[in-house]
């Protein structure tokens, strides 16, 4: 069902829309907006006087409007039909050359003060930037359909939930947004008359990447992407909202949006404990979530649930604990290195109702294809940027056929392993927080913080080192408190100061927080653990810590678990080898200090006093 716009008056000059309604006498002019909210009218009325679109289409989230869409964008080329016996429901989605990632130098958090935005964030003043970004949308939908979607982040009318609308002129953004948020009519009425929505704009407009924004006004509520048509820089629900815009108002309002998955891990009783953790890139943070357990701990009946893969909001709910609930619904997962062996759950997920943007088409039988997924290129490909090439000979030559970011975008539902507590709209109460980086030698396999505020003294202090897979130089340390780096929509020591203060209020009843490193290395550059399902290991210790089960000794950077209590049954290692994962080299810690010192200083003053006193005294137990 197509819905026009209700206030005609602020679409004047769109003479196709007035034609459209001239010779459509029969449409009741009653059902052409879903809402007669007057702050949604007003803005959307706004926005269209700005784009000057041919059209205006509501989303209202019913399946035979979404397919008329997938339709429309398979006649135009916008998306291609994948295989509907071998992949049901699948569509294949291609971008620009030059818009394949988020842009974190194109991103900007637009605060009345550039000290709102912190230092490491890029600001503009917001009338500056507001002005910038008129000029740049004006008519920049002529002749184009302007989309509404009225979405909702987590399940609609939940008390952790929020609402956001979309105005897009692209069909992938409605496509996708349709699969990763909850849209359409129900949401618009949930909303009611009340003006509490978030208001995001996008404009596909010519993705010119000189000109490509994308823009937060925390204060405004407000979202505004444009000239590009990828997914973390245009499906605003995600890393704009719930992570840039919603930590901003979980800090005014007394709750938190974390860069975090949330996992349950059930034993052999059929008791199920909540984990949420918050790694940088590249450190698997998808693999965690959906982790297997080993053969022999499933045996016994263990087992893990994925709430989420990449986004907590998280409340102090009425017995004074944490809980967390995922806001999306759908996964927008990289799709290189994913495989039956790597993430047989992810891989599940992507069988049915799923978009792939950017990876390889297998031309014999319409399916898709990318670096990891086997050791099987197809023969006859088309790679990533369209030309039809032989994938064998392609990728032995060292070129890559899917783009090292290429994406799928899933259906949480699909996925094996969801947790029946995925909808559930008073979200799961939280044991652990787990903080986690790539450190060839710096931080151990496991340890845990003293309390809530040397955790987030952790937290704040994470970091990754560079990997041979990205540009630049290997080992380098880049600081991302709390995976949260590129993600927080205001000052980072103000973030901090947050957390502290979200401690103070959860008392004894905070999650205990840990920081694990699957990635330790030993002097030949071998990695010292196995990773991937075996890390459930770990989760079981810092779950038997959680519960007082498990001894740990205290040593200069927290709580180092016994060797013996880290469980290495089936695996090829010694106590002695857990002992080596385990070791703190005070040489090399110190060295982080002075790093962190560094980094520390550029947020001055604003630097809560706590954090500074967390350095000292980790500084001060290295050299005791
Ligand atoms: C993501 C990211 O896409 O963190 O989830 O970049
Ligand atoms: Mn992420």
């Amino acid at each position: 069902m197509i819905i026009m716009a209700e206030n005609l008056k602020l679409l004047t000059g769109m003479c196709a829309y007035f034609e459209f309604f001239a010779n459509n006498n029969d449409i009741n002019k009653e059902e052409f907006s879903m809402t007669s909210n007057k702050t949604v009218l007003a803005w959307l009325d706004e926005m269209a006087a700005m784009c000057t679109p041919e059209k205006i289409v509501w989303i209202d989230g019913s399946e035979e409007q979404l397919e008329a869409l997938r339709a429309e964008a398979v006649s135009t080329g916008e998306m291609i039909k994948l295989n509907e016996e071998k992949l049901p429901g699948c569509y294949y989605h291609r971008t620009a050359e030059n818009d394949v990632a988020r842009v974190e130098d194109r991103t900007f958090i637009c605060t009345p003060t550039k000290e709102e935005a912190g230092p490491i964030n890029n600001w503009m003043a917001p009338d500056e930037m507001y002005a910038k970004m008129k000029a740049l949308y004006a008519g920049s939908m002529a002749g184009r359909t302007m989309y509404v979607i009225p979405y909702s982040m987590g399940p609609v009318g939940s008390p952790f939930s929020k609402i956001g609308i979309e105005l897009t002129d692209s069909i992938y953004v409605v496509l996708n947004m349709a699969i990763m948020t909850r849209i359409g009519k129900a949401v618009i009425d949930q909303l009611g008359d009340t003006p509490d929505f978030v208001k995001c704009l996008h404009a596909k407009k010519d993705v010119n990447p000189d000109d490509r924004y994308i823009v937060q006004f925390p204060q405004d509520s407000t979202i505004w992407s444009i000239n590009s048509a990828y997914g973390g820089n245009v499906l605003l629900g995600k890393k704009c909202f719930a992570l840039r815009i919603a930590s901003y108002l979980g800090m005014k309002e007394g709750w938190m949006a974390e860069h975090m998955l949330i996992l349950g891990l059930e034993n052999p009783q059929g008791e199920v404990k909540y984990i949420c953790a918050a790694f940088p890139s590249a450190c698997g943070k998808t693999n965690l979530a959906m982790l297997i357990p080993p053969e022999y701990l499933k045996s016994q009946g263990y087992k893990v649930w994925t709430v989420g893969d990449d986004i907590s909001w998280l409340r102090i709910g009425p017995d004074g604990r944490l809980y967390a609930i995922n806001p999306e619904a759908g996964f927008f997962g990289v799709a290189p290195g994913t495989s039956v062996k790597t993430n047989f759950n992810a891989l599940e997920s992507t069988k049915k109702n799923t978009i792939f943007t950017n990876v390889a088409i297998n031309n014999d039988d319409m399916t898709v294809w990318w670096e990891g997924l086997d050791k099987n290129p197809p023969v006859n490909a088309t790679e990533w940027k369209g030309a039809k090439v032989n994938g064998v000979e392609y990728t032995a030559e060292g070129n890559k056929l899917a783009h090292p970011n290429s994406r799928f975008t899933a259906p949480a539902v699909n996925c094996p392993c969801i947790s029946k507590e995925f909808e559930n709209p008073a979200g799961v109460p939280v044991e652990a927080i787990v903080f986690g980086g790539r450190r060839a030698k710096c931080a151990p396999l496991v340890y845990q913080s003293r309390d809530w505020t040397h955790g987030t003294f952790v937290g704040a202090t994470m970091a990754s080192e560079t990997t041979a897979a990205a540009a630049g130089a290997v080992g380098v340390v880049r600081r991302d408190p709390m995976a949260m780096k590129p993600f927080v929509g205001y000052n980072m020591a103000t973030y901090w100061n947050h957390w502290l203060e979200m401690g103070k209020k959860l008392g004894d009843k905070a999650p205990k927080i840990f920081h694990v490193n699957w990635f330790r290395k030993d002097d030949n550059d071998n990695f010292m653990w196995p990773g991937f399902g075996d890390n459930m290991r770990v989760l079981l210790w810092i779950l038997d810590r959680c519960a007082g089960k498990v001894d740990a000794d205290e040593c200069a950077i927290g709580y180092i678990p016994k060797a013996e209590d880290i469980d290495i049954k089936d695996l090829d290692m010694t106590v002695e080898d857990v002992k080596a994962l385990l070791t703190i080299d005070n040489k090399v810690w110190l060295e982080d200090v002075e790093n962190i010192k560094e980094y520390f200083a550029q947020f001055g003053d604003k630097l809560p006093k706590e954090m500074a006193d967390e350095l000292a005294k980790l500084e001060a137990n290295l050299t005791k």
